[in-house]
């Protein structure tokens, strides 16, 4: 099968950057340079996802009631609202990405004239999504973006994944683009990760699944 290479840039979003971000990651300004570098390529389609919540989203603190309310350290049980008995633990978070705010934004150095689509997740109040393509509950899931169904209509073959944050949304969006069949890339040094300390898991759970982890010049050249 032809080589037919995508590239997803996850989340680029003021709220997740220094110096203003509510939820910035530890250089996550940084990445800019390579991923216009990614952008410049001749990707058969180039994306850029955005966190976009309301404001009464379920991942945010400020909406659930202390004790168990601490922005970072606070877990949360979420059930499908299709399947009460399915429920996630999830950890909630400043308020992050609120539509129609300037934290929702891209940044604006991230040269967005090179993308073809932009996908908006996390706007269902009642669900976490990490992931750019649907939320994380099977049985069924609540949400799905039509990520899947673009990338199999363009024909795509592979799946290159950069961006914010390593250990969350780009995560759970390689994860899911290995679960749509997709060959599947995360740019290693195009992401930055809330926990560093976690990619080590990240990495094991990525090498389980046959998700690779490629650098940006090797990315560069395959392109
Ligand atoms: C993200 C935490 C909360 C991400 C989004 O883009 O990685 N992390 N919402
Ligand atoms: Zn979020």
């Amino acid at each position: 099968m032809a080589f037919k290479p995508a590239l997803v840039v996850v989340d680029v979003q003021e709220d997740f950057c220094p110096p203003n971000g509510s939820l910035a990651v530890q250089e996550g300004r940084d990445i800019v340079p390579a991923l216009n570098a990614l952008l410049s390529l001749p990707f058969v389609i180039k994306i850029a996802t955005k966190d976009f919540h309301p404001q009464d989203h379920i991942s945010f603190a400020s909406n659930h009631a202390p004790p168990n309310n601490k922005p970072f350290e606070s877990m949360f049980t979420i059930a499908n609202p299709h399947n009460p008995g399915e429920t996630q633990e999830t950890r909630l978070w400043p308020d992050h990405c609120v539509q129609g705010t300037k934290g929702a934004e891209l940044l604006p150095e991230l040269d967005v004239s090179q993308v073809h689509h932009i996908v908006e997740k996390g706007q269902d109040r009642r669900v976490e999504m990490y992931s750019a393509f649907a939320d994380p509950f099977t049985s069924p899931n609540v949400t799905h973006s039509n990520l899947a169904q673009l990338l199999h209509e363009k024909g795509v073959t592979d799946v290159y994944i950069a961006g914010l944050a390593a250990d969350y949304c780009v995560r759970f969006t390689a994860l899911d683009a290995r679960k749509e069949g997709f060959n599947t890339w995360v740019v290693g040094d195009a992401t930055k990760a809330v926990d560093p300390a976690s990619l080590p898991d990240v990495r094991k759970e990525y090498e389980k699944v046959g998700i690779t982890i490629v650098g940006k010049d090797e990315a560069v050249q395959r392109l």
